[in-house]
């Protein structure tokens, strides 16, 4: 089985590693290749036939490829959302960018912290929440996408807070770091978000490095006093809005508002943020889905083990593609024994 390779320490550290240097280095070159032979690999041990995927999941991996997002409309029922923010409403969250990432009560949260994400083990074992990172839709378009059966990696539960006065860390432009030789992220907003309560925000067809540095080259070449103005969208962790505004088409660059429940699926090599959001908190799950097991300890927190978890989702969702496989996605959410 896959998940016993797997659990050789040192081929994780090996691969991590590898994708950790080639980040640093901003050269991802071998990594189509080696995606390739892990999927074939990953697939075949597990007996997963990606040919057998419907063909709105290859249509919208297609899209995905294209535009570097793919919008899902609404995929999670307003009774759900209303049992979730029950659920969090008031438990501490943590600031995932100070250091040591400190918890904070609802009731006060300082003013220079602009969002807050909840306890990972309250995240798996909120309502719903696992039944929605594994709808078959989702998992469908994530499998077309990765080319292989996914691994979920971690799940982020985020309140965003209106009324601070600067935008910060995931809220300025970025690329996110290889979180895996592939990967997407699907992103459910569990509050109502309209264009001034926080949406996300994408480039679209800004994923690939290569083809960017080619459109800066050709920008230069055509226009030479702009010489080094554009090199930040490569080299810079975090892009000024003002840059990204100047070097795209207004129209490639795509606010996703939507009613609480609404979902989409992202490619978060992109450019993107989750703006600031001037009104109204924003509440969002982000689920994110790779190929190889996660590069950072597995939780095991839920109180289900993976078997027990694909039988809560054969009474969800019914018998289907993934029936034998919900184990190994679930793995590093779930007990696994
Ligand atoms: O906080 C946000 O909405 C941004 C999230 C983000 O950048 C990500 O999940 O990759
Ligand atoms: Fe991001």
């Amino acid at each position: 089985m896959v998940s016993d390779v797997w659990e050789h320490e040192w081929l994780q550290g090996l691969l991590c590693e590898l994708i950790e240097d080639a980040h640093r280095r901003g050269d991802a070159g071998q990594f189509p290749v080696l995606a390739e032979r892990v999927a074939t690999a990953v697939n075949r041990s597990l007996g997963f036939d990606p040919a057998g995927l419907e063909d709105a999941a290859r249509t919208g991996a297609e899209i995905l490829g294209r535009d570097s997002y793919l919008p899902l409309g609404r995929l999670v029922e307003p009774a759900q959302v209303a049992a979730i923010q029950a659920y969090l409403a008031d438990r501490p969250a943590r600031a995932p960018f100070l250091p040591d990432k400190p918890f904070f009560a609802q009731d006060s949260i300082p003013d220079d912290v602009n969002f807050l994400d909840f306890d990972r083990a309250d995240v798996i074992t909120c309502p719903h929440v696992l039944d929605i990172l594994n709808h078959p839709r989702v998992l469908s378009l994530v499998s077309a996408q990765l080319g292989g059966l996914p691994t979920l990696h971690c799940a982020i539960i985020r309140r965003s807070y209106a009324g601070r006065a600067v935008a910060r860390e995931n809220q300025l432009f970025h690329s996110d770091p290889w979180h895996c030789l592939r990967f997407v992220k699907l992103f459910i907003y569990l509050s109502d978000v309209d264009d001034a309560a926080g949406p996300h925000v994408y480039v679209r067809g800004s994923h690939d490095a290569e083809d960017l540095q080619a459109r800066i080259q050709a920008r230069v070449a055509a226009h030479p006093a702009d010489a080094g103005r554009f090199d930040i969208l490569l080299t810079s962790e975090r892009k000024p809005d003002s840059v990204v505004a100047d070097f795209f088409d207004a129209k490639d660059i795509v606010a996703m508002p939507g009613p609480a429940g609404t979902a989409f699926i992202g490619n978060t090599r992109a450019l993107h943020k989750g703006r600031l959001p001037d009104r109204g908190d924003r509440l969002a799950l982000i689920g994110l889905y790779g190929l190889l097991p996660g590069l950072r300890p597995a939780l095991r927190g839920r109180p289900l083990s993976g078997a027990d978890y694909a039988a809560h989702h054969r009474e969800t969702y019914g018998e289907g593609l993934f029936s034998n496989h919900l184990s190994y996605i679930n793995r590093m959410l779930t007990r696994w024994e």
